[in-house]
């Protein structure tokens, strides 16, 4: 790169930065809650640069909550295992071996991928599960679906305790029963849940689309809980789109003030929602 060139790079770096003045006071000491998708997952790089954006958000006053899934990952290891699997309505049935599996995958594997990549970007990430100090209590959903959960009762009091000692909580979506029983939880409905709990300034579900999309098939990068539901009665909204504008109209009347549905694989996709005029996704609030 020629020296004139490299100078106007560190121009425009030094220029982002003095634009993103009024984001970083609108956002500071705000909850966000981030839903980590299984399939926004993938490289390591990916992965690598999510976590910075993380610690980024938390050196700047954010307060970061994770919230992971890894749909692809446990399906994974149950064929490893040689164990079926199927779906109805976008949950996954679980029977005993599955949700044995279920956990080992989401509260170890998974959970710890993130904690570490959090924490080799100079952060300090805690794993945890919707089991720990109650976090997430759950009934079961539908006998049909066997040990798929429904959050029925919520006790937020560890993530934010965590926060305020500035770690920066990893949630698994597994959740405790009322009789000892371990519960699957889809990973939306679980940040939704969690979300709505601590009244969340932001709820940023990362997916692999880059958000709701219109009659026409273009993005659109706004909208309130009454266009949801009639574009989900005119079938514009539809399949893998319906739990999340679902957790999204949940979470606003539980108290969570705007949800973004935003595709987690474009690089810096959390910064450049929170801290750039252009946004990312579709925001949806009342
Ligand atoms: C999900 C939990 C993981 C998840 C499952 O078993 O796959 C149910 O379906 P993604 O990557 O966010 O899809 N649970 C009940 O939600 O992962």
């Amino acid at each position: 790169m020629k020296k004139q060139d490299m100078n106007r790079d560190w121009i425009a770096t030094a220029r982002t930065l003095s634009q993103a003045l009024p984001y970083l006071q609108r956002y500071e000491g705000a909850t966000v809650v981030i839903k980590l998708g299984g399939h926004a997952m993938g490289s390591d790089e990916a992965m690598e640069s999510f976590a910075r954006d993380v610690v980024l958000m938390q050196q700047v006053g954010v307060k970061p909550v994770i919230v992971h899934g890894g749909g692809p990952m446990i399906n994974k290891l149950l064929a490893d295992l040689g164990i079926q699997s199927e779906f109805v309505n976008g949950k996954r049935v679980t029977d005993k071996a599955t949700v044995e599996v279920v956990e080992m995958v989401l509260s170890g594997l998974v959970n710890k991928r993130i904690v570490q990549a959090i924490n080799g970007q100079g952060g300090r990430a805690v794993g945890i599960s919707g089991k720990d100090a109650n976090l997430m209590i759950c009934e079961q959903t539908n006998p049909d679906l066997g040990f798929v959960g429904t959050p029925v009762e919520m006790d937020p009091s560890i993530v934010q305790e965590l926060g305020e000692e500035n770690l920066i909580p990893v949630i698994a979506p597994v959740g405790a029963g009322r009789g000892g029983e371990t519960y699957n939880v889809n990973g939306d409905t679980a940040a939704g849940a969690i979300a709505g709990a601590l009244k969340a300034d932001r709820l940023l579900l990362l997916t692999d689309v880059s958000g709701v999309k219109g009659a026409d098939g273009e993005v659109l990068t706004s909208l309130n809980s009454q266009q949801i539901r009639k574009l989900t009665d005119e079938g514009v909204i539809a399949g893998g789109m319906i739990p999340k504008t679902e957790t999204a109209l949940d979470a606003l009347a539980a108290g969570v003030r705007a949800v973004v549905i935003l595709d987690g694989r474009a690089p810096n996709a959390c910064l450049l929602e929170l801290y750039t005029e252009h946004g990312a996704g579709s925001l949806i609030r009342d």
